[in-house]
């Protein structure tokens, strides 16, 4: 780049208080380019709500055209739609959890036409042995998958399978969809093989690094924001263990879930808001946006838990989206009581739809509104 367009670029983007912003990928479509600039520019703001698969199923139903239990409940759908590729890497027609590729690609179009985000996780199959994202078996799955490892060629036509499916999804007005992927999750956990025990701390950076060089540089993938994600952490030092650097990520995140009694509520919150802080400190100096890409509550028994817990915990450092994991199970022959968005009925209902009319909470039309994919608005 040139010292004048990088100097234009900087007066630009300085404008928007974004002194340093700097994308993964330099070559990102405006569209991608356009949403993390709104998000940068909306960051600490609005808190957008996200839910995991939320057009395909939910609590009692499956795959009926317009359902969500979001919507059901709102009004809206949510602003941030989760989906996984599970399944993806084997060719398979449908993903983990069932959801079919090429409904999920209308789904993430239906998404951006109304102009909400979608963002990808990938319980990745262990490519060295075969077994699930849940393997932890072996340490050096990670060590293998890298250049000169064993199965390095295997993760590449991984990767280039990934790769036609991003490029696969194009809204209404025949554009890419821009995608907030989020690979290799909860890594300071030990429960996937790409967790904290199952490699090291160099290994895990170099595949995310050379992941994001394969898509953007070899495969020409150009719709992509990264988003990294750890999941416990207690301090910088171990949020940043194994950060792979700010020229390969863009959004900062992690997951978090309440487990057990209501009352171990303002544990949670407490928690919840020291994660923010150190994550919202990183951010700053970084010049990245926050989120927390994965929370919960399953069945969510507490009927205040939205303006008691959550929104306790965030107020003060409010990160851009957070998103609830999926609503599945229940009356269904799945996992019994596997959900985490409330529905109609539902006894957190009520505080909820309060979050909703405080705008606590946005949902599609606030995304909408926000016209995210456009030229940022001054
Ligand atoms: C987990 C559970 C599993 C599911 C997986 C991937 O947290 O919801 O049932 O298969 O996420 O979506």
């Amino acid at each position: 780049m040139t010292k004048k367009i990088s100097l234009f670029l900087f007066t630009c983007l300085s404008s928007y208080g974004i002194a340093a912003a700097q994308l993964s990928d330099p070559n990102a479509t405006k569209e991608t380019k356009n949403l993390y600039l709104n998000l940068q520019h909306i960051h600490g703001e609005a808190v957008f709500f996200g839910h995991q698969d939320d057009m395909a199923y939910g609590v009692g139903w499956k795959y009926e055209d317009g359902r969500s239990d979001v919507r059901e409940l709102t009004g809206e759908y949510p602003a941030v739609l989760g989906w996984d590729v599970s399944g993806l890497e084997r060719d398979h027609s449908y993903n983990l959890d069932g959801v079919p590729f090429d409904k999920m690609r209308e789904f993430i179009k239906t998404a951006y036409d109304l102009g909400a985000i979608n963002t990808l996780s990938w319980h990745m199959d262990n490519p060295l042995n075969g077994k699930t994202a849940w393997d932890t078996t072996s340490t050096v799955t990670v060590k293998a998958m890298l250049p000169n490892g064993a199965v390095h060629e295997k993760y590449m036509a991984w990767l280039q399978r990934f790769a036609a499916y991003v490029q696969s999804l194009k809204g209404s007005d025949g554009k890419l969809i821009p995608i907030l992927f989020r690979p290799f999750h909860e890594h300071t956990g030990s429960w996937f093989w790409w967790g904290k025990k199952e490699c090291r701390a160099e290994e895990y950076q170099a595949l995310w690094k050379f992941t994001v060089h394969y898509l953007r540089d070899v495969q020409q993938v150009h719709n992509l924001l990264y988003v990294f994600n750890p999941s416990d952490f207690k301090n910088e030092a171990e949020y940043l263990e194994r950060y792979p650097g700010n020229n390969y990520v863009d959004v900062l995140s992690f997951d978090i879930y309440q487990y057990g009694k209501v009352s171990a509520g303002a544990a949670f919150r407490t928690d919840l808001q020291n994660k923010l802080a150190i994550q919202r400190r990183i951010a700053t100096r970084n010049h990245k946006i926050t989120a927390i890409a994965e929370m919960g509550y399953v069945e969510i028994p507490d009927s205040k838990w939205w303006s008691d817990v959550v929104w306790k915990a965030i107020a003060n450092n409010k990160p851009v989206y957070i998103l609830v994991w999926r609503n599945a199970g229940y009356r269904t022959q799945e996992k019994d009581n596997h959900y985490y968005a409330p529905y109609k009925g539902h006894i957190s209902a009520p505080d909820f739809l309060d979050m909703q009319n405080k705008k606590q909470f946005i949902f599609q039309k606030g995304a909408k509104s926000r016209r995210l994919y456009s030229n940022p608005v001054k």
